[in-house]
């Protein structure tokens, strides 16, 4: 491994690559790279995305997951899938939709009192102080079901749906204004705000489409619907939007691509959609003062009511001086505010042209009140040729812009979907820099905090629709295909392809990984959808069952790796309600709960409580288990629910005879397991005492795996009461069982120990050289470990001390690893074979290898007091 990376270091530092390889030894990176039929290009490819285990990225991506109604979480420049979050879905895995906590939310997006189970997930957006992204809040919209939903990034949990009143379709979302103070919602097909029937013939009289501005309360990330309001606008089919920054902060900006107002009719004769849509050269960009809306609706006469919600009417926001348009290449997709705030860049699907817009000019414009007419509805329209600082030609179906590190001088990318290529241009300049290709037809790309007012550069990932000849066949339906592009250099690189097998992402949001810091518990007994404690949280002694008439509760609770209560009998047709608390505080320490055949499912997070509830109307015995490997005894972690009709007489099966054990027999049994505990609790006390005289309580990580050690051997001195009280009342029976249930406890004491003693020794043991860690990695990864333990005798000899055993020990041991069998003859070594019945295999090391492998025997040596 070492040797494959210096190998990389010297490729990447220029090196030709037959060169390296001639001088390397062993030549493995040459026999993989010419198995696997790679290039030198593709090696450094590889080289700048791989993340070795445990490594992290740099920045991590939030992707709409499309049709899936999902989010999907990954890593750059890893491309590492984290997560699927749910949102406008169930997700079984976290409970989601499952629980009632969750169901609360998911229901939250009934639309008129349907349950809506899906949507089309379109554009994540993350929360901003400044125009920055500060980390702390996600939003995306539903284009099939006009919702917003919020999640929250301390817990990457879905918090809220809200359900737009007056849209019947909304794509133009979510787009948070620079402080957070609202999300930008835009419809797309235009409908009647009412929920009434009108004639498509009355299209320009009763459909509308509008701009929701969504009051976002950014202390407690949630929306005020009350503090929301609409504003009306023409039928024009509002595309995207995007919330003005910095020069142009209080305003915002639509696209549209139905100025016609056509109507289509392919049944009646009419021509299609597309092409009565796409006759106009030019439509419309909206451009509002959100600001100045936010004021008009303190004052009653300038809004109506529509659905619960406040509308204000077009001819208010034009009178108000808060309502313009200009005109805009046809059928244009995207609308990209610079980082500043001072360029509008809009691209045109069916226009070659990315056109820039200047603010001051579009400014001064409606400063002079200087209009070159008015729309059907009033609405005054700015000259394009005035308000453009020019237009470039960029290629075919430009769609949507990031902007790059360098803004300021320009540097900008736009995605070409009938081109299927990322364009860097100069947005400034009005000149094209480079092009690459993508496999095939890119949507949206995503650079890093590329839409912020702070670009962050290094890469741009393009969205691509189709995969068509990228991937293994899986059948008709493709997944698609996002593809990591390194633009640090001049030249734009291509470096990923990764499959997203979830849905259709549209738009992904990139935000530095330094910016987060998600939580890794919940307070005891948390309801993580609300943020409250829970009513059902329930501690260690408070487990019960409540019966009320039909309805029964149950409080309970889990921990490694018991579900208390284990066994819970009720009537058919109670309702039944199990609230569940994790009584666990170790990091990842997540326990499942479901009860089978029942249809619902919890993931309770260390912390968290949870419920589910259901109609017990089948009958019979059901398990309940936990569904997350959590420990050792995780199958063990289950209990029954036995639900019996009241009508009926049940008879009583007859008892088997079974043969027990005698009293004696029950003695030694009860003695053994004495002992047994008594030899495992001397090893845990060692550990402890060596973590103790090493100061584990100075470095936080192995602290927390202290506490959580701690924890559960706290837990012993309660058992042991009860064993010995079971002993004294005679019944050794009960008493062997919560002796085992001690030993249990101290299993998980002695896991959870072990693993702080292990780090506590890398912390306190003296830094180790790069070739000591590279030879410990070779140890590791040279199988050495299968028989040799540092610190004990394994299948093997313990290694420590090993370069005091020999004269000349280094040259001894790099000889002996290097070639084995020389020395079996050897009387040290031929007195090992006899011992151990084994010979030291050839485990074919290089050179380097073996050097830093005795580099790592001497800092063993070093630190030999430790293990
Ligand atoms: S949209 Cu799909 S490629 Cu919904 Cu932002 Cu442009
Ligand atoms: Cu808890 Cu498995």
């Amino acid at each position: 491994m070492a040797t494959n990376i210096s190998r990389l270091t010297s490729l990447l530092l220029g090196t030709s690559l037959a060169a390296t390889m001639a001088s390397a030894n062993g030549g493995e990176l040459e026999k993989v790279m010419k198995a696997r039929g790679l290039t030198e290009n593709d090696v450094i490819h590889a080289a700048k995305t791989y993340t070795p285990s445990g490594g992290r990225d740099e920045f991590m991506i939030f992707s709409s997951g499309g049709q899936s109604g999902q989010i999907m979480v990954y890593g750059v420049p890893s491309m590492k899938i984290l997560k699927y979050i749910g949102v406008f879905t169930p997700e079984p895995w976290q409970g989601y939709g499952y629980d009632e906590e969750s169901k609360k939310v998911l229901r939250e997006g009934n639309i008129r009192g349907r349950e809506i189970n899906w949507g089309d997930t379109h554009h994540p957006a993350i929360s901003e102080t400044n125009g920055v992204y500060d980390g702390k809040w996600l939003a995306i919209n539903d284009k099939a079901n006009p919702r917003i939903a919020i999640l929250d990034l301390n817990d990457f949990e879905t918090k809220q749906i809200v359900v737009n009143p007056v849209f019947k379709s909304d794509h133009g979302g979510a787009f948070f204004t620079p402080n957070s103070e609202y999300i930008l919602e835009a419809s797309q097909y235009a409908a009647p705000f009412d929920n009434n029937y009108h004639p498509i013939e009355e299209y320009k009289e009763t459909y509308r489409g509008g701009i929701t501005f969504w009051k976002f309360n950014d202390k407690i990330g949630r929306i005020n619907q009350k503090k929301s309001f609409v504003l009306e606008l023409p039928p024009y089919m509002q595309d995207l939007s995007d919330a003005g920054k910095g020069a142009s902060n209080g305003w915002g900006f639509t696209n549209s691509f139905n100025s016609e107002m056509y109507t289509g009719g392919i049944e009646v004769g009419m021509p299609p959609f597309e092409a009565g849509c796409s006759r106009n050269d030019t439509d419309f960009l909206h451009v509002y003062n959100w600001k100045k809306l936010a004021t008009l609706t303190k004052n009653k006469k300038n809004y109506k009511v529509i659905n619960g919600i406040k509308v204000i009417p077009m001819s208010v926001a034009v009178a108000n001086n808060a309502l313009f348009l200009i005109p805009e290449p046809k059928s244009p997709h995207g609308v990209d505010v610079s980082p500043d705030g001072e360029y509008i860049v809009v691209c045109g699907k069916l226009d070659t042209h990315a056109s820039v817009y200047k603010w001051s000019k579009i400014q001064k414009l409606i400063k002079d009140h200087k209009y070159a007419g008015k729309d059907p509805y009033g609405i005054p329209i700015l000259s394009m040729k005035d308000s453009l600082h020019g237009q470039v030609e960029l290629g075919l179906g430009p769609l949507h812009n990031q902007y790059g590190k360098h803004w300021k001088d320009g540097e900008i990318y736009t995605s070409l979907y009938v081109d299927s290529q990322i364009v860097k241009w100069d947005y400034k300049h009005l000149k094209v820099l480079d092009k690459v290709n993508v496999h095939y037809n890119v949507g949206h790309l995503c650079g890093m905090e590329g839409k912020s007012a702070d670009p962050q550069g290094k890469y741009i990932i393009s969205l691509n629709k189709l995969a068509i000849d990228r991937f293994d066949p899986v059948g008709p339906l493709h997944p698609q295909n996002h593809q990591l592009i390194d633009i640090s250099g001049k030249k734009m690189d291509l470096l990923y392809d990764m499959a997203i097998p979830l849905g259709e992402p549209h738009q992904a949001v990139a935000i530095r990984m330094s910016k987060l810091h998600p939580e890794v518990r919940y307070k005891m007994g948390t309801n993580s959808r609300t943020g409250k404690i829970s009513k059902g949280k329930t501690l260690a002694g408070q487990e019960r069952v409540v019966r009320k008439g039909h309805n029964v509760t149950v409080y309970a609770t889990l921990v490694r790796s018991h579900i208390n209560p284990e066994r819970v009998t009720v009537n058919k047709g109670d309702i039944v309600t199990f609230y569940l608390t994790n009584l666990e505080r170790a990091e990842d320490e997540t326990h499942g709960f479901t009860v089978d055949n029942y249809d619902v499912h919890a993931s309770l997070e260390p912390g968290k409580t949870a419920s589910v509830k259901f109609k017990a109307d089948l009958e019979g015995v059901f398990p309940y288990y936990c569904t997350e490997f959590c420990s050792a005894l995780h199958l063990e972690m289950m209990g029954y629910l036995m639900v019996k009709d009241p009508n009926k007489k049940y008879v009583s099966a007859q008892k088997l005879k079974m043969k027990t054990m005698s009293k004696a027999e029950l003695k030694a049994e009860y003695d053994k397991t004495v002992a047994v505990n008594t030899a495992t609790d001397a090893v845990i006390q060692s550990v402890v005492k060596f973590l103790k005289a090493n100061h584990y309580e100075k470095y936080p990580t192995v602290k927390a795996l202290v506490v959580d050690a701690l924890d559960q051997y706290g837990k012993i001195p309660a058992q042991k009461k009860l064993s010995d009280k079971a002993v004294k009342a005679g019944d050794l029976e009960k008493a062997v069982l919560f002796e085992n249930m001690i030993w249990q406890y101290m299993v998980k004491t002695a896991d959870v120990g072990i693993r702080a003693k292990n780090l506590l020794v890398k912390k306190v043991a003296t830094k180790q050289s790069a070739a000591a860690a590279a030879g410990e990695r070779a140890f590791g990864e040279g199988g050495c470990g299968g028989c040799h333990v540092i610190g004990k005798v394994s299948s093997g000899p313990d290694l420590t001390g090993v370069l005091q055993r020999h004269e000349n020990a280094e040259k001894w041991v790099r000889n002996f690893i290097l070639n084995p069998k020389s020395k079996y003859h050897d009387p040290y070594v031929e007195g090992m074979i006899n011992y151990f019945n084994l010979r030291m295999p050839n485990q074919h090391m290089t050179k380097e290898e073996v050097n830093n492998i005795v580099e790592y025997f001497k800092w063993v040596d070093e630190n030999a007091n430790l293990f």
